[in-house]
This record gives C-alpha cells, sequence and structure tokens, in this order.
C-alpha cells in the first residue's frame, strides 16, 4: 500500500480537533509535507496534526499555526507552505470551503475550486442548482494519486423531476462543457461565468428567469480533469498538456504535454478516419480503440441518459425537425464556430441548413468564423460534437474560443484579466442565444 493510500484507510471525519491546530485567533497555515514511506500519514495522524484530505503526488497537507510547523520539523518532517489563511479559519472542512480560490496562472481555477463552485453553488442555490457525479477520471479509476470525480452540474429553476437522468424530461436541455482539451484553459472560465450568470440573475433579469422556468442548462466545466491537473502543477508556468493522463499506450513520451490520449479523437463515430495520429506520443492520437477512455464513456453515457437517439444511421440521415437539445463544447483559440461533420467537410449532415444558420447567428454574436472544421480548419474525427450529432441527433457545436480582435487575449494561456474584461462579454450572448433555442433548434435557428 502507497503512503497516500494508507492515509486514506484512515478514518479523517473521526480525529478529534488536532492539538496542532491554530487557535482561533492566530494565522492558519497549509503546510505542505512530502511523505517519505508508509507509516508517515499514520505518524501525522498519531501527532494529533490537521491532515487535510487534499493530496497531491506523495504530499500530503498540514492545516496548522507556527508551532504546528515547528512540531513536524521535530517529528522529522519537511514542509513548504502551501498557504496561508486569514486568522480563524482552522477546520479542514473550512479549508476546503476556501478552495474555491485556489488558483494558479494569475487566477485561473484549479479542478477542486471548480467542484468547489459546482458545490457551492447548490448550496447556496438549492432550488437552482444540483450537481451530478457521472464517473471518474483515468487515474482515479486506476487507484493512481490526484484522479478526480467527473462532475457536471443541472441548473434551472427546479420543479419535480427537473434534472433527472431521465433522457424525455419536461424541460428541453442546453449542455455546456469546456477543457476536454486540459490546456485551454479560458474555455473553463467561460463555463464558470456561465454558471454564476443563470444562478445569479434568476429572479431578477426577465431572460435569465424566462430561460431558467422553461429550461435545463448543463454544464461539465472541466472534461479532462486528470488533464487539467497536470496543467495546474505547472502553476505560473502552465503545462500545455492537451490529452489525458492515460499512459498505458505510450510509456515514454514524457511528461511534458505528450503523454495521454486526445479525448477529442476518441469517441465512436468516425473512429480514426481523418486528423488523428497513430502514434501514442502526438497530440491527436485517439487511443486504441474508439472510445477507451473513461472520461468519454462516462460522458457519452451521461449525453445517452440525458438525450434520446432520435436520429437514424448514416451521414446525411436529419434528426427530426422536432428535436429537442442543444450542446456546445468549447475549445480555444481559433475564434471559430464549427459544426458536424468533422471527420470530413465534403459531407454535409442531414440538417445542414438548420445548423449552419445557427452557426453563423453564433459567428455573428462572436465575430468569429463560422463552417464545417473542414472548410475553415481541418477535418478531425472522433470529436465530442461529432458524436453528440451522430449517435443522438443533438444539435451540436464547437465554439473556438479566441481572440479575434486584436486584444492580447490569443493563445492557449492568455492573461486572467481577459476572462472579465473579453471572453466572458463576448460568450455570454452566444450562450444565451443557443440556450434560448434548445427547445427546437432545427425549426427556431434561421429566427434569428
Ligand atoms: O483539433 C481539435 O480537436 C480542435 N482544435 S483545438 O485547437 N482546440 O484542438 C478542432 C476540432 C474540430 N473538429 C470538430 N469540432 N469536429
Ligand atoms: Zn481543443
Amino acid at each position: 500500500m502507497s503512503a497516500v493510500a494508507a492515509l486514506t484507510a484512515v478514518a479523517l471525519p473521526a480525529l478529534p480537533q488536532a492539538s496542532a491546530s491554530a487557535s482561533s485567533a492566530a494565522r492558519a497555515i497549509v503546510f505542505r509535507v512530502p511523505v517519505r514511506d508508509a507509516s508517515d500519514p499514520q505518524k501525522l495522524l498519531a501527532g494529533g496534526f490537521d491532515v487535510l484530505e487534499r493530496r497531491q503526488g506523495n504530499d500530503l497537507f498540514v492545516l496548522g499555526d507556527a508551532a504546528a510547523g515547528a512540531r513536524l520539523h521535530q517529528l522529522g518532517f519537511t514542509w513548504t507552505v502551501d498557504r496561508t489563511l486569514p486568522g480563524g479559519r482552522t477546520s479542514a472542512q473550512d479549508v476546503h470551503a476556501a478552495d474555491v480560490n485556489d488558483t494558479y496562472y494569475g487566477g485561473y481555477h484549479t479542478v477542486n475550486a471548480h467542484y468547489t463552485h459546482l458545490d457551492q453553488t447548490a448550496a447556496q442555490h438549492p432550488g437552482l442548482a444540483t450537481v451530478v457525479t457521472y464517473g471518474q477520471s483515468w487515474r482515479k479509476q486506476n487507484g493512481q494519486p490526484n484522479g478526480y470525480d467527473l462532475k457536471a452540474i443541472c441548473i434551472t429553476k427546479l420543479t419535480q423531476g427537473d434534472c433527472r437522468l431521465d433522457p424525455n424530461p419536461a424541460k428541453p436541455r442546453f449542455f455546456l462543457m469546456s477543457q476536454i482539451h486540459a490546456r485551454e484553459i479560458t474555455t473553463g472560465e467561460v463555463s464558470w461565468r456561465w454558471i454564476d450568470y443563470l444562478t445569479g440573475n434568476y429572479g431578477t433579469d426577465p431572460t435569465v428567469t424566462a430561460l431558467m422556468d422553461s429550461t435545463e442548462m448543463w454544464v461539465v466545466p472541466i472534461a479532462n480533469p486528470d488533464g487539467v491537473d497536470i496543467v495546474q502543477q505547472g502553476g505560473d508556468n502552465p503545462n500545455l498538456q492537451r490529452k489525458n493522463a492515460d499512459d498505458t499506450n505510450g510509456t515514454s513520451c514524457g511528461w511534458n504535454g505528450q503523454t495521454g490520449i486526445d479525448l477529442n479523437r476518441n469517441t465512436n463515430s468516425h473512429w480514426g478516419a481523418s486528423g488523428t495520429s497513430d502514434q501514442p506520443c502526438d497530440e491527436t492520437y485517439p487511443g486504441p480503440d474508439a472510445n477507451s477512455e473513461t472520461e468519454n464513456s462516462a460522458l457519452e453515457n451521461l449525453f445517452r441518459n440525458l438525450y434520446p437517439a432520435v436520429r437514424g444511421t448514416g451521414d446525411t440521415t436529419p434528426a427530426p425537425v422536432d428535436t429537442r437539445g442543444v450542446m456546445i463544447t468549447m475549445h480555444s483559440d481559433a475564434s471559430m464556430v464549427l459544426f458536424p461533420w468533422g471527420f470530413d467537410h465534403t459531407v454535409h449532415t442531414g440538417n445542414d441548413a438548420a445548423l449552419r444558420a445557427m452557426a453563423a447567428r453564433l459567428g455573428s454574436i462572436t465575430g468569429y468564423q463560422y463552417g464545417q472544421p473542414g472548410e475553415i480548419l481541418y477535418d478531425a474525427a472522433g470529436t465530442t460534437d461529432d458524436w453528440t450529432y451522430d449517435k443522438l441527433g443533438l444539435a451540436s457545436f464547437t465554439i473556438e474560443v479566441g481572440d479575434s480582435d486584436g486584444r492580447g487575449c490569443d493563445g492557449f494561456l492568455p492573461p486572467y484579466s481577459c476572462q472579465d474584461s473579453y471572453f466572458w462579454p463576448k460568450l455570454q450572448p452566444a450562450l444565451l442565444y443557443a440556450a434560448q433555442h434548445a427547445a427546437a433548434p432545427y425549426r427556431t435557428a434561421s429566427d434569428g
């Protein structure tokens, strides 16, 4: 058993108030403590230290005051200060709540911050939001450190039957997801603001209120949490990880962004047909098989629980004109609105006119180009939006969030200030438009 696994076997909540904790007036410190052998976690607990649930690699986190730091040294532990907390915040529960402020690279939210944000949103707005755990990341499923649950939030004015895993709900559904490519860090921040916009304006803004009364808004802010964990480990120099953390197919790719499977090539819609590489260390490696990755199989399972499969087979069979539901997967940073088919731009879907009209509208709102991927970017098969359209008939789009106005906000890693000053104001009306058309996207796409 690893040292960290040994810790998980200990009943943390039953801990008595740790003698090493700060008094309520003192400044609390989170110490980052490297674990050297399997008995260390037990030693910390036996010593009365306030060991937090959080862990990174073989590092544990201990909450205490300056005296606790001295006692750690006396027991032979080394540590660095992870962060200090305002006076009075002295329990592990408080620290967990504070994780909503866990950031890197000038303000970008970590995976834990995003997940705490979801939980806090649901706790603060119990009538408007509910959190769903829909699976586990590759690392978590494989018992590795720094693995995560896969989480979604459903936002609506909750009435009986809303937000259930039922493909035939009373309200139509708009689905927004981000950071399936981990390093495209703007996209998670847009999702964060979309969640706050909806829950914060219900009852005061008539547009938001009407939308929430009539529609379910689902958000997966971090579709690839293991990948984002690798990104955020870089701190002020985020690692440019695109793929997930599954290293079973390319064990010697190195850690610098090249390990893993491209989740936006891994679905079983025309898997491997175009825009992929069979080299495991390449950024577009689609995996050993279609849908081999748990992040995708869990997400597909969620989609199947939220939307009925209304489209027949074949590349040109249309989904019925009364199909409900819209989904947007956000990427960056090409400044484009894309729609199926991604696998081959010479093939148009049976819903091409409606998808194209809606993409045109999203394009005019954002100032982005629009088209099938291969018409303006490149063909790519096995993507999320091709899958949701292919298997379910869902009106599906990729928005490549980018700086089309020369505001110094381009690239995968724009300054954090771009989020509020530029990206959110630009994307908010586009997301609103898409959500407002969830009831009948193929009927209403051209009505403006
Ligand atoms: O290559 C990709 O996966 C996307 N570009 S990115 O720079 N964000 O990696 C574009 C995918 C285009 N294809 C579809 N959306 N179908
Ligand atoms: Zn991307």
